[in-house]
C-alpha cells in the first residue's frame, strides 16, 4: 500500500507563500481569502474551491520557478487563464489537501504579426479579443472565434482546444495553434514555439498539450496561425420547423466555399434570451427552430448565400450585411449562456452527436428529461456540437440526469465532450466513450509528463479503480 501524502500544514504554505513572493513579488501571491475569491469560482457559479494561494507570475521563467517550488513542495497546482471554462477545470477541488491556484493573466504579451509566415506568439495569457485587435490592422484573423472573446486567454483556449463558432471553416484551436512553450509540472521549459509549416521531428507534443486541460505541463506561450480575413461579410437568420429542417439546410449551405458559421438554437432558447437582453425579437411570429449562418468571402457572399437559403425550407429569413446589424444576428445565439445562467447554475452538457442522430436526441429530450429539468438547447450545427443546459433539477437528479443524457449521447456514437473539455465535471464519464485500453493509455501519458500528480488533480480523467479491484470490460 502506497502512504498517503502528508497534510499541507499552515507552517508550509506560509512558507512556500514566502519563497513564491520571492519570485513573482509579494503583491502576485494572494494569501487574503477575499482577493482569492474570484479565481476560486467559475462564472457559472458550479464550479468553485477554496485555493491554498493564487500566484500570478509575470512570464515563462517565473512560472517555471513557481513549478519547481511547487512540486518540491509536493502542492497540487491548478492552472487558470480566463476562468470562463465550463467544466471545472480552471478552479480548485481537486486535491483534498489544497491547491496553489496559478494564474497566467499576467503572460500577456503579444509578439509581431508575421504577415509572410502568416503566425504571431502570444503569451498564454492574450485574450482573444485583445489577439483579434491586434491582427485584424493587417488584414489577417486568428481562426477560433468565441462569445466569451473578450475574458478568454489564449492558453485556456489552447488547453481546452476550445471550438467555438467557426469550426466549420477553420477548425479547433488545436488546427490553429502551430507552436507551444510549456512547462513541465517540475520546472522544465519545453520549447516547441517555432511552429513551422513542416516538422515531423518526433511526437506531436505540442498537438498532445492542445486540449489536455492543465493536466500534463502549463502553457505559457503559444504561436498562432493566422488567416486572411476576408472582407465582406453576409449573415443570415432562418425560422425553420424543426431540427430536422436545419440540418438537412446544412447540406445546400456547406455547398457554400464562404461559410463561416452554422449554428442553432430553439423557441424557448430565443425567447430567455430576449427576455434576458430585453432585444426585440427577430420576426413577428415565433418558431420551432433558429439557424444563424455566416459567410465571408473576397467577394459580396449574399447572392450566393441567398441562393442556398432558398434552398433551406425556411419560413421566413433575416439578413444582415452591415456590422451593426450582423452583430445584432449573433447576439440572439450568443447570448444564450448569460441568459441561462440568470436562471441559477445550470447543469451543463457539451456534446457531439452524428448529424444523422442529432434531430431524434433533440426530440426525445423530454421523454428523457421526463419532467426533472428544464432544458434549453442550442449548438454549432454544422460539427453536431449541441450545448444542453438544464435548468432547475434537484441536486438529487443530477447525476441519474446525466448518466441518462451522456449514455444516450455514447448509444448514439457521440461524444460527451465536444469543446469545453472533460474537466472534473465529465472525468467520471470517461469510459462511456472510452475503453479500458484507452483510459490506461492516456493515464500511462499523464503519468509521464506529471509522475508526481500535482498538475490539476481531479480533471480529465476518471479516478484509478481502488486497489484489487478488477478491470471494467471496454
Ligand atoms: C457557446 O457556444 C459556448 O456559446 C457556451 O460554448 C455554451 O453555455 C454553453 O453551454
Ligand atoms: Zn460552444
Amino acid at each position: 500500500m502506497t502512504a498517503a501524502p502528508p497534510a499541507v500544514t499552515t507552517a508550509d504554505v506560509r512558507l512556500l507563500a514566502r519563497r513564491l513572493s520571492a519570485v513573482v513579488g509579494d503583491a502576485h501571491v494572494l494569501a487574503d481569502a477575499d482577493l482569492r475569491a474570484p479565481y476560486e469560482r467559475d462564472f457559472t457559479g458550479r464550479w468553485q474551491g477554496g485555493s491554498l494561494l493564487v500566484v500570478r507570475p509575470a512570464d515563462t521563467a517565473q512560472t517555471a520557478e513557481v513549478l519547481r517550488l511547487c512540486a518540491g513542495a509536493g502542492v497540487a497546482v491548478v492552472p487558470q487563464g480566463g476562468n470562463t471554462g465550463l467544466v471545472g477545470a480552471s478552479v480548485p477541488g481537486g486535491d483534498a489537501r489544497g491547491e496553489v491556484l496559478l494564474s497566467l493573466r499576467r503572460l500577456d504579451g503579444v509578439g509581431p504579426v508575421d504577415p509572410r509566415a502568416r503566425r504571431v506568439t502570444v503569451g498564454a495569457g492574450v485574450t482573444l479579443a485583445a489577439l483579434q485587435h491586434q491582427v485584424r490592422p493587417h488584414g489577417l484573423e486568428f481562426g477560433v472565434d468565441l462569445a466569451s472573446r473578450d475574458s478568454a486567454t489564449l492558453g485556456g483556449m489552447a488547453a481546452t482546444n476550445a471550438g467555438g463558432e467557426r469550426v466549420v471553416r477553420y477548425g479547433t484551436t488545436r488546427a490553429n495553434v502551430a507552436g507551444v512553450e510549456a512547462v513541465t509540472a517540475d520546472g522544465r521549459v519545453l520549447d516547441r514555439l517555432a511552429g513551422l509549416p513542416k516538422d515531423n521531428t518526433g511526437y506531436d507534443l505540442a498537438g498532445l498539450l492542445v486540449g489536455s486541460e492543465g493536466t500534463l505541463a502549463v502553457l505559457t506561450r503559444l504561436r498562432l496561425v493566422l488567416r486572411t480575413r476576408p472582407p465582406r461579410r453576409t449573415a443570415a437568420l432562418l425560422a425553420v420547423d424543426s431540427v430536422a429542417a436545419a440540418v438537412a439546410a446544412l447540406e445546400p449551405l456547406r455547398r457554400l466555399e464562404s461559410l463561416e458559421l452554422a449554428e442553432f438554437f430553439t423557441a424557448d432558447g430565443l425567447a430567455l434570451v430576449l427576455a434576458h437582453g430585453s432585444l426585440p425579437a427577430p420576426f413577428r411570429t415565433a418558431h420551432p427552430v433558429y439557424l444563424l449562418v455566416e459567410c465571408a468571402a473576397a467577394h459580396d457572399p449574399t447572392e450566393e448565400l441567398a441562393d442556398a437559403v432558398a434552398l433551406c425550407a425556411a419560413r421566413e429569413v433575416a439578413v444582415a450585411t452591415d456590422g451593426g446589424a450582423r452583430r445584432r444576428l449573433a447576439a440572439y445565439r450568443e447570448r444564450h449562456t448569460e441568459a441561462v445562467n440568470s436562471l441559477g447554475p445550470p447543469l451543463k452538457f457539451d456534446v457531439t452527436l452524428p448529424l444523422p442522430e442529432l434531430p431524434r436526441f433533440v426530440d426525445e429530450l423530454p421523454g428523457l428529461l421526463a419532467g426533472r429539468a428544464r432544458a434549453v438547447v442550442f449548438g454549432h450545427l454544422a460539427e453536431g456540437n449541441v450545448h444542453l443546459n438544464l435548468v432547475g433539477a434537484a441536486r438529487s437528479d443530477e447525476e441519474p440526469l446525466a448518466r441518462a443524457v451522456l449514455g444516450r449521447v455514447a448509444d448514439a456514437g457521440g461524444s460527451i465532450s465536444a469543446e469545453h473539455g472533460v474537466g472534473r465535471a465529465k472525468a467520471a464519464y470517461v469510459p462511456l466513450t472510452r475503453g479500458a485500453d484507452d483510459v490506461a493509455l492516456m493515464r500511462a501519458v499523464k503519468a509521464a509528463w506529471d509522475p508526481a500528480g500535482i498538475l490539476n488533480p481531479g480533471a480529465m480523467l476518471p479516478s484509478p479503480p481502488p486497489p484489487g479491484a478488477r478491470p471494467r470490460p471496454a
